[in-house]
């Protein structure tokens, strides 16, 4: 069969996106080479419901070694005592442990989704919202950190059956251990969404959620520079405190009731091209190499923030400690939206994103996120970041410039074919 060309130019385009911009989506990052390849392996073409050594198909013996190998490799980064690779994404990982561990109507805390938090963690849009009763904490006005107790005053007065940590949209590490100690005070299971900092947390520059939190999920494609997908971890707390059930009424432990929750309970079959490529990833992240990134991923976006502020842009809490920064543009006048698509124009990419306590819609937004994940593992260093922030503001303090805008947008260009992606796709 000739090859698809109407698709293939596409994704040459694509390529050819990726190369000549500044990426600086908070999510996003550039896999390795073996990571894409394994993920658009021969094992896409296996079907292996149920887990290694449990399938409902046959010819799974390889596939098994596979997803076994992920599993171990993902153990050893997170030092786990349990994992499932198999959720396709951070949503399914999530509802996979929504599904294991309440009941519909029961009560669920999480950080708003407009103070910073996911979509998945109670949002009335979102099923978490809708199937659950969704409570919410949100960011001090005064500081933009996590307001504890707000947290632990909603915690104690609705006794939520699951207390969620972890965010889209918050430059600051979190304290897992005040939040374990109020849950364990009213009886609720903590789930530590770990989505954005999880490169950083496997590399140890950051807390380590795993000792206080019940259950942890995380997408692989962010910080932990992986293929799109999700996975569940656990390093203590087998004993299923709860007396938790699964779909026959008996009480199993926390780890059967999680693997039943993900398949059969949502989803049939795994990726297993997904698989391979996230054992790829967690292999990765296992060499030293990793931690060195994470260490300048960090350097990177501290001094990027300290240059915004200089610029006297306004950073919510005035700063970051992780890969990410959110600003609030209201000082200068634009509105997310008009940054994001001024700045696209200059082949610049990020979002528009609510800041806490936005007066915008959502579609407008006050603010924009910034992360430097992807443009680290492009190659830049803390000698970049300011000419990352003078583009940045040239952009956006001439934002109806399109001259000026076309002059960065080539500038931009030349400035990132110094740092090569992929020249093995020539
Ligand atoms: N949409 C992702 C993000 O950009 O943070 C979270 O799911």
């Amino acid at each position: 069969m000739a090859q698809d060309n109407l698709v293939f130019d596409l994704l040459k385009k694509e390529l050819t996106r990726q190369r000549e911009g500044i990426e600086l989506i908070a999510s996003e990052n550039f896999t390795s080479l073996q990571v894409m390849q394994a993920s658009g392996s021969v094992a896409t073409n296996k079907y292996a419901e149920g887990y290694p050594g449990k399938r409902y198909y046959g010819g799974c013996e390889v596939v098994d070694e596979i997803e076994s190998l992920a599993i171990d490799r993902l153990k050893k980064v997170f030092n786990a005592s349990w994992a499932n690779v198999q959720p396709h994404s951070g949503a399914q990982a999530n509802a996979a442990v929504f599904l294991a561990c309440l009941k519909p109507g029961d009560k669920i805390l999480g950080l708003d989704l407009s103070m910073g938090g996911h979509l998945t963690h109670g949002s009335p849009a979102n099923f978490s919202g809708k199937t659950y009763q969704a409570f919410f904490y949100g960011v001090e006005k005064e500081t933009g950190l996590v307001n504890y107790e707000q947290l632990e005053a909603t915690a104690r007065a609705e006794k939520p059956k699951m207390i969620i940590c972890g965010a889209s949209a918050y430059s600051r590490d979190w304290d897992y251990a005040r939040i374990r100690a109020v849950a364990d005070e009213i009886g609720a299971l903590v789930l530590a969404d770990i989505a954005h900092p999880a490169g950083l947390i496997a590399a140890g520059v950051l807390n380590d959620p795993l000792n206080y939190c019940h259950i942890v999920t995380s997408t692989t494609h962010k910080t932990l520079r992986g293929p799109r997908g999700g996975i569940i971890m656990m390093r203590n707390d087998f004993e299923n405190p709860f007396g938790l059930k699964d779909p026959k009424g008996n009480i199993r432990s926390m780890s059967a009731l999680l693997d039943l929750a993900v398949f059969p309970g949502i989803q049939g079959g795994p990726l297993e091209h997904i698989i391979a490529a996230k054992a790829v990833a967690f292999g990765e992240i296992l060499d030293p190499a990793f931690k060195l990134y994470q260490q300048d991923v960090q350097k990177n976006a501290q001094t990027m923030a300290a240059a915004l502020v200089e610029k006297g842009y306004q950073l919510i809490s005035g700063g970051t400690e992780n890969h990410l920064m959110l600003i609030d543009l209201r000082n200068k006048n634009l509105t997310g939206k008009k940054a994001q698509e001024t700045l696209d124009r200059a082949h610049i990419t990020l979002n528009k994103n609510s800041v806490p306590f936005d007066d915008k819609s959502p579609f407008v937004t006050s603010g924009i996120r910034i992360g430097v994940p992807a443009i680290t593992t492009r190659g830049l260093k803390t000698d970049h970041m300011q000419i990352v922030v003078d583009m940045i503001d040239k952009v956006l303090m001439n934002a109806d410039d399109e001259q000026l805008i076309a002059n960065v947008k080539q500038d931009v260009k030349a400035f990132m074919l110094q740092f090569p992606l992929y020249p093995e796709l020539g």
